[in-house]
């Protein structure tokens, strides 16, 4: 590891890693100064899951270009908190991540007393919805076609509904007989969960610039419960904003985690969702068309959809995505993830109603 650290800062600054976060893709370390003060964040970067290392690497750095340069002429006294800064190599001043021959690496500084909060109040919940409405507002004038897909097809539900019925007929591992009742539940829900590219096809919907993993755990909050700042920017690219909303509505608003074993403990926390739909029309609202305005609490149900059939088709094709804790653990979370997607279709109306 300090090799690898020491491609970008100078050796004697290294003093030491620890694993970091609970990432699914990744593998996260923090990393100490001399003085045993975290100052950084090493990742090794999935190179299966992220086979373009060069886009997402310059895709990073513009967003943090774009988020660095708004905050500074906004007058933002925190600006150094509240974007993430990759380091570039010390041999070569133009590339923000080290390839050791197998593994892709990069390195960028870590946001002192920050965290991430698993169980929300209702005031974070509100800053956490600004926050991602502000987030997909400071990167909108990004042009067309400066960001690359990272993950080509990534939100796309045509494409995940096809991984999940190719991995049912290969059944690589004999697992798709087990798992026939929730395929068949999820089956008759899937002409619902096309909606977005019927949308966009009749010039409804919009792509803009979005997040695309807005899970909770991806908010960094300050000791005084504000916001400091939307981690994780893998994934930005264009979207529909469908999926920022929808995927904060499948974790932040859920009563238990994805992987609930306990199907009993999970359901919609109205407040929670209440509070960060208020927070994300209050800076989200100003571009927002009707049609996305309308769609917020589908968006909840289309991302928990999306997410209990990558689980699943993951599941089918024997874990080779998502890292696993244990062998049945794909299949816990398309469970739980499916027991929400039941609660937020029994609230359905009633999370409509908040939305006119
Ligand atoms: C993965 O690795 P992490 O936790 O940031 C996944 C997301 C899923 C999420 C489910 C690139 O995110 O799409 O929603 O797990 N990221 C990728 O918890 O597939
Ligand atoms: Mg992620």
């Amino acid at each position: 590891m300090k090799d690898i650290v020491c491609q970008f800062i100078d050796c004697d600054q290294y003093g030491g890693v620890r694993t970091f976060g609970n990432g699914h893709i990744n593998d996260t370390y923090a990393v100490a100064d001399a003085q045993g003060l975290d100052r950084w964040v090493l990742q090794r970067i999935n190179h299966h899951v992220f086979p373009r290392v060069e886009v997402l690497q310059r895709n990073v750095a513009i967003v943090a270009d774009t988020i660095r340069r708004k905050l500074t002429e906004a007058g933002d006294p925190d600006v150094e908190r509240k974007y993430l800064n990759f380091l570039p190599l010390k041999s070569n001043p133009e590339c923000n991540y080290y390839f050791d021959g197998e593994n892709y690496w990069r390195l960028c500084t870590f946001i002192p007393d920050s965290m991430s909060l698993s169980e929300l109040s209702c005031e974070s919940a509100r800053y956490a919805g600004e926050a991602f409405g502000q987030f997909e507002e400071m990167l909108s004038d990004i042009p067309e076609g400066v960001l690359g897909d990272t993950i080509v097809d990534f939100h796309s539900m045509s494409f995940r509904l096809q991984q999940l019925r190719e991995g049912i007929s290969a059944d690589p591992v004999g697992r798709a007989a087990k798992v026939k009742d929730l395929v068949a539940e999820l089956e008759k829900r899937s002409e619902d969960m096309l909606l977005q590219d019927r949308l966009y096809a009749e010039g409804k919907l919009p792509k803009r610039t979005i997040h695309c993993d807005t899970k909770v755990d991806n908010v960094l909050f300050d000791k005084s419960g504000r916001v400091l700042c939307v981690v994780d920017w893998d994934t930005v690219m264009p979207g529909f904003i469908l999926s920022d909303v929808g995927d904060f509505i499948r974790t932040g608003v859920n009563l238990a985690p994805e992987d609930e074993v306990d199907l009993s403990k999970i359901g919609v926390n109205m407040e929670i969702y209440k509070a960060f739909v208020e927070g994300y029309l209050s800076t989200a609202g100003k571009f927002l068309n009707e049609t996305e305005r309308s769609l917020i609490a589908y968006g909840g149900r289309l991302m928990t959809y999306m997410q209990t059939v990558r689980f699943l088709a993951d599941y089918i094709n024997g874990d080779t995505y998502f890292k696993v804790h244990h062998p049945e653990h794909n299949l816990q979370r398309s469970l739980a993830q499916f027991r929400y997607l039941q609660c937020l279709e029994e609230k359905a109306a009633e999370m409509e109603a908040l939305l006119v």
